[in-house]
């Protein structure tokens, strides 16, 4: 009996979600397909935040070395460079796509093949609360684009 009460307890406390979370939303993660041998690949989603947050890093099992990178134009070529931080703002629609923003995953351990799901990490800090959010992405063909663009 007092068993059962501990578990409406324990229930209730994940249906009101305390402590409060980041409420980061992540929709559409995808990465994108690699041919046998190639070591790097990236990572692409679109997330939204219910609070200011940020995006501190990101871990897969698939690759040695995970960065957070954006891709800018700088004399006409287009180049990337790890940041430290992706600032989400609350109720802004963040989008990681090929040519802007994305999860770079290096010292790949296994071949990205198409239609594969997996695993990534993500690490968001929210008022000075770290947490986790486990991401299942889908692997598409290595010349994929945004689904938006599919459509
Ligand atoms: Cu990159």
């Amino acid at each position: 009996m007092s068993k059962a009460r501990f578990s409406c307890t324990a229930i209730a406390a994940l249906l009101f979600g305390l402590p409060a979370a980041a409420q980061v939303t992540v929709t559409d993660p995808w990465i994108r397909g690699t041919v046998p041998g190639q070591m790097a690949t990236g990572a692409f989603m679109q997330l939204k935040a219910a609070k200011d947050a940020k995006l501190l890093e990101a871990n897969s099992p698939t690759a040695g070395v995970v960065e957070i990178h954006e891709m800018k134009l700088e004399n006409n070529v287009m180049r990337m460079r790890a940041v430290p931080a992706l600032d989400l703002p609350a109720g802004r629609t963040i989008e990681l796509k090929p040519g802007g923003y994305h999860v770079m995953l290096m010292d790949l351990k296994q071949q990205m093949k198409e239609g594969e799901v997996v695993p990534v990490t993500l690490v968001i800090e929210s008022g000075g609360k770290r947490e986790t959010i486990e991401v299942k992405a889908t692997v598409r063909a290595p010349t994929a684009r945004n689904e938006a663009m599919k459509k």
